[in-house]
Parts: C-alpha cells; structure tokens; sequence
C-alpha cells in the first residue's frame, strides 16, 4: 500500500456557545486567518452549532449566537472569497461520517477524553450521549474534507490525537490509505489564554465570572478594567521566562501580551522586566484594546445585516458540501453500503 498524497487543506472550527473571547480569539480565529493567505488549497472554517447543542441551548440564543460566531470569523479578518465560512448543520455529511467513526471509535478512547469529564462534571450519568460522542464528531469535521492540517488551542489536543487515532484504525480496519493523519497547528505563545481570576485555569466563555475573560465584545473600558483586576502577586515581573515558574497568573498576562502584539514572552519580558503590575497592566490593557477594538467595530458593522451573515453560511455551506460529499460517498463504498441511487 503507498501513501496517498493528501491535498494540504485546512479545517477548524468554533461553538456557538456564548461570546467568543480572547482565548478564542488568539487560539484560533488569529491563527484562521494567518493559514487563510499561506500555502493550502483551501482554508474551510466551520461554526459548530452541531457540537453546541451537546449541551442544552436555547434556540433563539442559539440562532443568534451562531451568527455571531461567524461575524467574528468575518470581522477577525476571515474573506469569504478565500476561506468557506459555514455552520455545520447545513452540511450533512459531518453527522453521516460521525455515525461510521461511532462504529469505529472504541469505548476505551472516549473514557480517557478529559473534556467529557470536566464538562460533565460529578453528573455525568446525567449528560447527554452527544456530549459523550462529541469527539466521533469532530473527527468527522475533520476527515469529511481530508484536512490535513487543524488550527486549535491545546486544550483540543486531545481531541486531535483521537481524531488521527479513529484515522489510522479505519485505513487499517478496511485496507485502505483513505483517511490522512491530521496536522494539528497548535502554536505559538497563546495556544492557551489563562482566566484572569485563576491562572490554573483556560479562558472560557462559559466560565460564570465575565471577570475571568475578555469577551471580544468588551469595550475599551470594560476591557481596561478587567485587566486592571486580574489576579497576580506581589512579586515585580522577572527578566526572564524562567522566573516565571510558580507564577501561573503572572505568566498568564506575559502570554497574551504577547500572543496580542505578536512577540515572545521573552521579549515581553525584556521590556516589562522589573516593572510591577500596575504600569505593566496598563501597558497590556492598550494593546488589548488596539488589538480588539477594530474588530469589536467591524463585528457589530457586520451584526447590522444579519441576512448577509446567514448568505454568507449558505454560500459557503454548498462550497463545503462540494467537498465533503464525494468523501462521504467514497467512505460508504469502503464501508459497503449499497449506494443505487
Ligand atoms: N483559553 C483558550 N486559549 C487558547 N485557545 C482557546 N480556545 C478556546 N479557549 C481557548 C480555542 O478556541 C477554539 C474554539 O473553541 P470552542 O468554541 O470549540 O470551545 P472550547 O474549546 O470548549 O472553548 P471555550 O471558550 O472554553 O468554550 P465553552 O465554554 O463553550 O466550552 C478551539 O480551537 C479552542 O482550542
């Protein structure tokens, strides 16, 4: 058997579970937007409303929050000339090959996912089957379009390895190199943005404490104060990332400054080195608001006609299908189902 040689396409994906924040913006939508004018055949990015509804949404939000999501993908810089911007529901086949990937995936995998247990937390006879099987899906994001390269934020690395795990058994189960074994693109010094209010802990938007995040629709102000009260310790910044250690709420902050001005931690830290907080926050708070507050603009510009944003999705939702389609039917013949029709 040869290798097949794989199309260097690019998938990624975000929820539409609430406001996107910072961590998203510099785990993933900066990173969408880097890949979209490097070396890849397409750049395909994906609001994963199917995913969302693993937890309880209300539709309305839901709806709304799905157009959103994509408006930050537009504002963030995201060309819907370049890249295929679509919501996951409109395309079929994600849902058609994570029902093959369930039959492929085993219970062992998904017993080790960490993010069912934090997720589920103490109830998780209570959580639902989909939030169980949620990585079967993302797999399938994944492989319907043979990405082979992922942009994401480490907490999905799990997720990915799973993903190149599900590959690797269907080519072997069936004697076929038909899947490719995804890339994953995890990068950079804001792969993972720490809670303002606890340093052991990701930016999340579904974290109860708006405290703990900067959404990326905060307002200058809102984004200053946040910053101004995010947890540290008494000690000034070190000059180095070494003396960093031990200090998870200070080396917090040193990463988004500079995953937002586009440096290393090291050089953050050759210019703030001795500082304390006070002036070094007030330093971060200008360039977060430099970094957001054209895209927090550019957002709601785009929120004005939200009939744009969903033929934005449609188009881009027949683009992916292009795609993804021929793969699915390919894989039901590896499988051997009867296709006559
Ligand atoms: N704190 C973070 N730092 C870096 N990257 C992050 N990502 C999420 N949080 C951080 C990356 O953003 C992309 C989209 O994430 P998602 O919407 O699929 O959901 P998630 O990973 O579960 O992120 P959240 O914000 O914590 O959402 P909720 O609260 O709904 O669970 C992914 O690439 C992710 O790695």
């Amino acid at each position: 058997m040869t290798d097949a040689v794989h199309t260097r396409r690019v998938f990624s994906g975000s929820q539409p579970t609430g406001n996107l924040t910072l961590g998203n913006y510099l785990g993933a939508l900066k990173r969408y937007v880097e890949m979209q004018d490097q070396d890849f055949e397409d750049t395909i990015y994906c609001v994963v409303d199917m995913h969302a509804i693993t937890l309880w949404q209300d539709p309305a939000d839901l709806r709304r929050a799905t157009q959103d999501v994509a408006a930050a993908y537009l504002a963030a810089g995201l060309d819907p000339k370049k890249s295929i911007i679509f919501n996951q529901s409109q395309v079929s086949a994600h849902a058609n090959l994570a029902w093959v990937f369930n039959c492929v995936a085993r219970l062992g995998w998904m017993n080790r996912m960490t993010q069912f247990k934090d997720k589920a937390g103490k109830n998780a006879e209570n959580a639902s089957l989909g939030l169980y099987a949620y990585p079967a899906l993302m797999a399938a994001d994944i492989l319907t379009y043979h990405a082979t390269h992922v942009p994401v934020g480490d907490d999905q690395k799990q997720h990915l390895e799973l993903t190149r795990d599900i590959a690797q058994k269907f080519n072997h189960d069936f004697g076929v190199d038909f899947f490719p074994i995804t890339e994953p693109v995890i990068d950079g010094p804001a792969t993972r943005v720490m809670s303002l209010r606890d340093g052991s802990k990701k930016m999340s938007k579904s974290d109860p404490s708006d405290m703990s995040r900067i959404n990326l629709t905060d307002d200058a102000d809102t984004i200053a104060k946040k910053i101004k009260k995010a947890k540290t310790d008494p000690e000034p910044l070190p000059s180095e990332v070494k003396g960093l250690e031990g200090r998870p709420e200070a080396r917090g902050l040193v990463d988004i400054y500079a995953g937002l001005a586009g440096i290393t931690a090291d050089d953050v830290l050759q210019a703030h080195g001795g500082s304390q907080f006070g002036p070094f926050k007030q330093a971060l708070a200008e360039v977060a608001v430099s970094a957001l507050a054209p895209i927090t603009a550019r957002m709601s510009e785009y929120l004005g006609d939200r009939a744009e944003i969903d033929r934005i999705l449609g188009d881009g939702a027949d683009r992916a299908a292009e795609i993804a389609e021929p793969i699915l039917q390919k894989t039901y013949d590896i499988v051997g189902f009867v296709r006559s029709r």
